[in-house]
């Protein structure tokens, strides 16, 4: 697998999946998309339209018998990772999940049991491309530099535009906080131990019966208190910050991503539209550096045992949604060796 291009099935071809579709395409080297699995044939064909040479399949087993597949990529809603990714498992490929793992914790525990069993390294890398994010990095630098102190605190901001038809209350936590859920253990090097919610009154411009925006509230294990705001109608684009306390001064990320211009009595900045363009250069390096780790046989971002743990805490943090108090967070095992030092971003890497 090494001198030759990694053979990518696509599985999935909503937004994620075409736009992976044409990143491969288009940008990333070493790899080719041979299979778009699609049972919408129109999406299907808009996909396989961006990538010469694949074939168009309804199913991932068709996919399979088809033509042959190296690595897959899961871009489908996350109640539908579970099937490709034991089949992945089971013929020995190489995968690139999209968040989240699975729905339920315990669905991502049996994919990390069947990992071990099926492979000898790990093989599953879950898309939390935030981690891939320059900010993000520069963060994690800062932190570990003890530059300015101890870490005490992170106010998040994640703000989508609008919301796309079946966006319910939980979905702010498996849908769009899983992120923060994500890359606060990865910027403070320590699991979450218990999370709040808090909602304050509603945004009218949200779909009946949604109530948001939303206060998360996760504290690490020695104490860090991380604040996400979720809100998903504010109508003026796509913005995702962060701002870090330390003990002795204060970074912020995300709030500047092009240009600021000054006219007309204005200072100025565009907000991206989407996720996508935010992103666009984390979701590159992510992709690329998952080609070329696939190519030899392994991983290089979050692994399965990331899924895993995100999928414990989202699921307790959908219960303090329902409960309103403050629910600790407990994980059934504890990380196999298995999955040490699969994932090399760390301080300075590749910044
Ligand atoms: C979307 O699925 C994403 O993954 C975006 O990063 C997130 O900001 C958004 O809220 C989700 O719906």
């Amino acid at each position: 697998m090494s001198t030759d291009n990694l053979r990518v099935a696509v599985v999935g071809a909503g937004q994620m999946g075409a736009d992976h579709v044409r990143r491969i395409t288009a940008k990333i080297s070493n790899a080719d998309v041979v299979a778009i699995v699609e049972p919408d044939q129109g999406r299907a064909a808009a996909a396989a339209a961006l990538a010469p040479g694949a074939i168009a399949a309804a199913s991932f087993d068709e996919a399979l018998d088809a033509t042959a597949i190296d690595a897959v990529i899961i871009a489908t809603p996350g109640f539908l990772h579970e099937p490709i990714l034991v089949t992945a498992l089971e013929r020995g490929l190489m995968v690139l999940c999209e968040k989240p793992l699975t729905t339920l914790a315990e669905d991502s525990l049996r994919i990390v049991e069947l990992e071990q069993q099926h492979a000898s390294r790990p093989v599953i890398q879950v898309g939390f491309m935030r981690r891939f994010d320059a900010g993000y990095k520069e963060l994690l630098a800062l932190r570990e530099s003890g530059a300015n102190g101890a870490l005490l605190a992170l106010h998040h901001a994640h703000r989508n535009p609008t919301t796309p038809p079946n966006y319910g209350e939980d979905m702010l936590i498996k849908d769009s906080v899983i992120h923060e859920i994500d890359i606060i253990p990865f910027l403070t090097g320590e699991p979450i131990m218990s999370v709040e919610v808090k909602k304050p009154r509603s945004n009218s411009l949200a779909p009946a019966g949604l109530p948001e925006p939303q206060f998360v509230l996760f504290t690490t294990e020695s104490g860090v208190l991380a604040i996400v705001e979720i809100s998903v109608n504010v109508q003026f684009g796509y913005q995702v910050t962060t701002e870090a306390v330390f003990e002795s001064g204060v970074a912020y990320i995300g709030r500047e991503t092009s240009q600021t211009v000054v006219s007309a009595g204005l200072s100025a900045q565009p907000i991206t539209p989407s996720y996508k363009e935010r992103f666009s250069a984390a979701y590159d390096e992510e992709v690329q550096r998952w080609v070329d780790a696939a190519r030899g046989g392994g991983i290089d971002g979050p692994s399965a045992w990331d899924g895993y743990t995100a999928s414990v805490v989202a699921e307790v943090a959908v219960r303090a949604q329902q409960t309103g108090a403050l629910e600790p967070v407990e994980y059934a095992v504890t990380k196999p060796t298995f999955y040490d030092e699969v994932f090399a971003v760390a301080a300075g890497d590749r910044a």
